[in-house]
């Protein structure tokens, strides 16, 4: 076994990383971060404290987009998640800004921001993350018309990146029925069988949301 991913299942972003996985059926070790040996690895191998990360025969990999984009490079399987098409490549790692920056990030910002002490807390941080998501959500909408997965036909990076954002983000802020193209494409994410799974093995920590989860998904 030569991959060895850093995750918990509740997280974002490592959903993200698990979607390109389970996309191909890339064999890899799960090493899960809920013991204090896991965690004590995990920090070692990146100090700034995210996950996931990849270890690849002894190369440690950050950042999901480039984890996804080294699986693509050095573990490809069916499923090509950075088109070979540098310009079609382009627009996939366009739309995967987009829903890290503009999605994921604010959704982030609500997230963390119930979990500080009533004192720490910044409302107005809160109020422009929810006009972002708005933005976001009324952008997207336009542009999802006449599209099934994020840049087109294919499914990609993009997607990865979609899933876990729109899965939350309905969460904490939810997308409005003015919004039917943005919901259908968050349907068509669940029902992906590779979403499908990260989400179901990411059940049993629903109690752990800070904002609730809704009795739905
Ligand atoms: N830019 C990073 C973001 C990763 C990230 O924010 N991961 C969250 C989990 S979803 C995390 O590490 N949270 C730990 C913390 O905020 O202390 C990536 O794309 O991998």
């Amino acid at each position: 076994m030569t991959l060895t991913l850093y995750a918990h299942p509740f997280s974002s972003y490592c959903q993200k990383a698990l979607i390109a996985l389970y996309e191909n059926g890339t064999p890899f070790e799960y090493r899960i971060l809920d013991s204090e040996q896991a965690n004590a690895e995990w920090e070692a191998l990146w100090p700034i404290r995210r996950f996931p990360v990849l270890v690849d025969d002894g190369r440690t990999i950050v950042e999901t987009s480039i984890i996804i984009e080294h699986l693509d490079l050095r573990h490809p399987g069916p499923v090509r998640l950075v088109p070979e098409d540098a310009r079609t490549a382009l627009n996939v790692r366009m739309m995967d800004r987009f829903f890290d920056n503009y999605v994921m990030t604010p959704v982030q910002r609500i997230v963390s921001n119930s979990l500080r002490t009533p004192e720490a807390r910044d409302p107005q941080g809160v109020v422009e993350a929810r006009e972002m998501l708005d933005r976001s959500y009324a952008w997207l909408n336009r542009i999802m018309d006449d599209r099934e997965w994020a840049t087109g036909e294919a499914f990609s990076l993009a997607d990865c990146a979609a899933a876990p954002s729109l899965f939350y983000a309905d969460w904490v802020h939810p997308v409005s029925d003015a919004f039917a193209g943005v919901q259908a494409y968050r349907r068509r994410l669940l029902a992906r069988p590779s979403f499908a799974r990260a989400v179901d093995e990411a059940r049993p920590y629903r109690h752990l949301f800070p904002l609730g989860a809704p009795d739905r998904d």
